[in-house]
């Protein structure tokens, strides 16, 4: 969080994190491509050619007001290749939510499992833990046929048994019901610091 007192600001910084090709770039895309101009900033995308992040997704969006002041929402996303580690590192920094983007596919519940694990470790290295931190999850590609169900989702991820949404981001399923959660719950919580 960053509070510039001049302006009457706050800004804070919400990351999708999740593996690779969970959706957490389409997500950003559907929200940049529904949201009114003036509560948005520019979609900022770097990407490799096959479509796949690279560093980070970024834009900016106003929302409502807390305490008299107006908060800004930074959206992040990872890049969830397993080699982009130290990215996913510095993008975590000073975040304030997350939302962990999963593959409902039973070929990636692997990849999800570690990719939350890699996500706590990181989350550790800065005195937090998912187990007292604003998240939520979305079980993403519920249109794909054979998905895992949810209860089995749940089982195996949603440990501290956080906000769930199913979702469908390619075609906008659950993506604002999920960034509504997500802020809901980052907003509690900064509440509380303020
Ligand atoms: N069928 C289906 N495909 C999806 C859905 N959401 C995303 N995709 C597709 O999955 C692929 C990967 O989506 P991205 O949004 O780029 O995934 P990402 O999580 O940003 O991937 P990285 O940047 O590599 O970590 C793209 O071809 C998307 O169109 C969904 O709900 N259903
Ligand atoms: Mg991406």
């Amino acid at each position: 969080m960053f509070i510039n007192w001049a302006l009457q600001e706050i800004n804070l910084k919400i990351v999708y994190y999740g593996p690779g090709m969970s959706g957490k770039t389409t997500n950003l895309e559907y929200i940049h491509s529904k949201l009114d101009d003036s509560l948005k900033g520019d979609l900022v995308s770097l990407k490799t050619k096959e479509d796949r992040t690279i560093f980070f997704d970024f834009m900016q969006i106003e929302v409502g007001r807390i305490k008299g002041k107006k908060p800004k929402f930074n959206l992040y996303t990872v890049p969830g290749q397993v080699y982009y580690a130290s990215s996913r590192k510095v993008i975590l920094n000073g975040v304030d939510g997350i939302v962990f983007v999963a593959d409902s596919q039973p070929h990636r519940m692997e990849a999800n499992v570690e990719t939350l694990l890699d996500l706590e470790k990181n989350l550790k290295q800065d005195n937090q833990s998912l187990e007292d931190f604003p998240w939520v999850i979305q079980y993403n590609k519920r249109d794909l046929p054979g998905v895992e169900s949810i209860d089995e989702l749940q089982k195996r991820l949603n440990f501290f048994g956080v906000p769930h949404f199913e979702g469908v981001a390619v075609r906008g399923d659950g993506v604002f019901a999920t960034l509504k959660s997500v802020i809901n719950t980052v907003v509690e919580h900064v509440q509380k610091e303020l």
